[in-house]
């Protein structure tokens, strides 16, 4: 008997399984149970002298846009009678102050927690248990949830300069937070490309700064504008009402004044803030970064004062983020003034410098109570004494604050910049990069290299969402979605509760509740996934693969033979053309887009192919492999992603013909973009070989054509196996040229020998 009832059990445990809501992140403990509770617009919620009234308010709010109801509040309810109420654990209690328990029961649904921010993350599992249709009344599985959160920082930030978003938008974003239990908001509100923040004392910040006379439209590089003004700021009553809206879903918001670099905006409004403040300035069209930076002036301090009193007035927030990053110290180097303090304060260099002028700021944000955090820039030429530290450019700089026993907060470009493509195949407008779905779910933001006393540093983790690209909301949801998911679940759930399987599984639902949030998100992840991949014989091949749930591959041959057939292993390239590929159901019908590929081969297309010296592991590609793979970089649809990068180093490439073969030209493919720092070779040469080891230099028939893809080739004319590609850096950056000062890097693609 006993048994007969347990497998019934298992049979409703089954059934609810199938139709477990997908609820994000995953609680630490989610128990279901065989049953339901019916919710009708005449449920009751139970509370008496405004006790959890936000929360209330979140949830009927919620049940108003989306079903159209809200429920009754009521003081008192009978026992029989069908209800939502919540409970408090004791204070005294170890259960963690964000912690709740959420127990929907036959007759009533109750939220246990210690505090109200507990309470309202109970109401975001509870809202994410109600279906997504309107069919009253809403049957819910019966479960018991226990729920608390693995970090205590939990962020996203937006970028509001480069575009910029209406309150609207704002809000919408804050509740995107919230209902992923995060509860830190980073607001980007000054670059250089606007000023977005009033500030009473200061009115030319947002009149003058916060407008730029046209926008650079397409990938950066174009060199084509739009002849369209652009302005938008917040106002102070806007930004009260931000900051209240947030906190009612128990959001921190910390904004972002940037310092002494990314403040074109505000120089162009007031140049005395620059070291050259006679030359002309403009709030910047482009995107990059500038050489004119603050100079650290009494001006500019007094200046950086005002305007944080009245920032720290506006916002509650602890931490006030002071930027920090990517100033270049030319200015600074070029100016008596900031040479004078770097003598009288007998700092060593220009990051000495920059490590004062943060300190200075330090010093009178502490003395309002309260604390700066800034990039990982900060850390360079010393860390002021109570910094936390925002480490975007890998986790190295938050490693070292955190030995430093500084709070830090992990924001690494790979994988948590959101303003990366979801997909190797993105035909909408981003920045060149790519971070996968799959690699923000694996990021674990407690690095291997901290002892466990030093992880307690780590606050938690947030993605960066830089607008240069993205002009309006859908833009930006499409690209955090769904990775804002997965990211919530790196930050709330425990490790034992984050498993890849159980979130794939639940991307369908969390994209239905996109949509239910009318929102646009990505579906990269099922898209199919091209790769130009080394077979084992050194061959080019073309590697497809797709997720989309019951789909096969088929394949199209080049354009020469045009005959398709089901793909079943990566196709081995051995004659030029176009390839296509797209997704198809059972039904050989096609379900997805078509992705195309030029491949243009040559004599050293799949060859074996050795680099004397790797290239950076930021542009790594996949190394010498990425030079003969038959993929070229085409005029105007370039993207730095498909080369490769050395910073201070040259290429040298060996690659083996296999015979002895007419050599009638070597050609390289290399590329220059100087705002990217990205400078050509300063010189590149070739060599043919019979026997791998005497080289001798072609010197006839050299050729430099193109722009920005630059193409230098050689005729040699003679028979060789062996050849030698020597590109030489273009060394540091002199000065006056984007990136003044920096190791200058060189980018390289494809060696074609015909
Ligand atoms: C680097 S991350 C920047 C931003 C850009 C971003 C583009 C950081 C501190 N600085 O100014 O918008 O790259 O991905």
């Amino acid at each position: 008997m006993k048994f007969i009832l347990s497998l019934a059990l298992a049979v409703i445990f089954n059934v609810s399984l199938a139709q477990m809501p997908a609820i994000t992140p995953m609680p630490v403990k989610v128990n279901y149970k065989p049953g339901f509770f019916l919710l009708s617009s005449s449920t009751k919620i139970l509370s008496y002298d405004n006790h959890h009234k936000i929360e209330i308010k979140f949830l009927n709010d919620y049940l108003q846009s989306h079903y159209g109801f809200r429920l009754p509040v009521n003081a008192k309810v009978n026992k029989n009678e069908n209800y939502i109420s919540f409970s408090s654990i004791k204070s005294e209690s170890n259960y963690p102050d964000e912690g709740y328990g959420l127990n929907i029961n036959k007759n009533n649904i109750d939220i246990s927690s210690k505090t109200n921010m507990g309470a309202f993350y109970g109401i975001q599992s509870l809202i994410q248990v109600l279906p997504m249709e309107k069919k009253f009344p809403f049957k819910l599985p019966l479960l018991a949830i226990k729920d608390y959160p693995a970090f205590s920082y939990r962020g996203m930030h937006l970028d509001v300069s480069r575009h910029f978003f209406p309150v609207s938008y704002i809000k919408k974003y804050i509740d995107y937070l919230a209902m992923h239990k995060m509860n830190n908001f980073h607001w980007h509100l000054t670059d250089d490309q606007g000023w977005r923040i009033e500030i009473k004392k200061y009115p030319l910040l947002t009149q003058v700064g916060g407008c730029r006379n046209q926008t650079l439209a397409g990938r950066y590089g174009s060199d084509k504008y739009d002849s369209t003004k652009y302005c938008g700021y917040y106002t102070q009553d806007q930004i009260k009402e931000v900051v209240k809206y947030a906190a009612e879903r128990y959001i921190n918001i910390i904004p972002e004044i940037e310092m002494p670099g990314h403040a074109l905006a505000a120089i162009t409004a007031y140049p005395q803030l620059s070291c050259y403040p006679d030359s002309a300035k403009k709030v910047a069209e482009t995107w990059g970064v500038f050489e004119d930076i603050m100079c650290p002036t009494d001006f500019t301090f007094n200046f950086l004062e005002n305007v944080l009193s009245e920032v720290i007035e506006l916002f509650p927030s602890t931490y006030i983020h002071i930027g920090g990053d990517e100033a270049p110290k030319e200015a600074w180097k070029n100016s008596d003034f900031a040479q004078s303090v770097i003598k009288e304060k007998k700092l060593k260099d220009e990051h000495e410098l920059q490590s004062y002028f943060i300190q200075r700021i330090e010093k009178f944000v502490n003395s309002k109570g309260r604390k700066i955090i800034g990039w990982d820039e900060i850390l360079e030429g010393g860390l002021a004494p109570n910094a936390a530290v925002m480490s975007w450019r890998g986790e190295k700089g938050g490693i070292e604050a955190a030995k430093q026993k500084h709070y830090v907060v992990m924001s690494p470009e790979k994988p948590l910049y959101f303003d990366h493509s979801q997909t190797r195949n993105e035909d909408s407008l981003t920045r060149g990069n790519y971070n996968s779905l799959e690699d923000v779910y694996a990021y674990n933001p407690l690095p291997a290299a901290l002892s466990a006393n030093d992880r307690k540093y780590v606050m938690g983790a947030q993605a960066n969402v830089w607008a240069e690209y993205f002009d309006n909301g859908y833009k930006i949801d499409y690209m955090i979605f769904p990775r804002m998911s997965a990211l919530s679940e790196v930050l709330w759930s425990p490790s034992s509760q984050k498993n890849w399987a159980s979130f794939e599984q639940r991307l369908p639902g969390l994209m239905k509740r996109y949509e239910w949030w009318n929102s646009s998100y990505s579906t990269a992840f099922y898209d199919l996934q091209p790769a130009v991949v080394q077979g084992p014989n050194n061959e080019i091949t073309w590697k497809l693969q797709t997720r989309f749930p019951g789909a096969k591959i088929i394949y199209v041959k080049d354009s020469t033979t045009n005959s398709s057939y089901p793909y079943k292993n990566p196709v081995v390239i051995d004659r030029p053309g176009y390839y296509g590929a797209t997704v198809t159901d059972n039904n050989h019908k096609i379900i997805g887009k078509w992705t195309n590929q030029l491949f243009e081969l040559n004599k050293a297309s799949g060859k074996k192919i050795t680099l004397t010296t790797a290239p950076n592991a930021s542009y790594a590609g996949q190394g010498g492999f990425s030079l003969i793979d038959g993929v070229q970089n085409k005029l105007g649809m370039v993207k730095s992603t498909q080369f490769i990068g050395f910073v201070a180093k040259d290429l040298e490439a060996f690659i083996d013909l296999e015979k002895v073969q007419q050599v009638d030209e070597i050609i390289l493919h290399a590329f220059e973009q100087q705002g990217s720092w990205i400078y050509r070779p300063s010189s590149v040469s070739f060599f043919t070989s019979n026997d791998g080891i005497n080289y001798t230099e072609v010197k006839t028939g050299i050729s430099k054509t193109g722009d920005k893809n630059i193409i230098y080739a050689c005729k040699p004319a003679i028979t060789a196996r062996f050849i030698k590609v020597l590109a030489k850096n273009y060394g540091k950056i002199p000065s006056g040229m984007p990136g003044a000062g920096a190791n200058s890097w060189l980018f390289a693609d494809e060696i074609e020998v015909k």
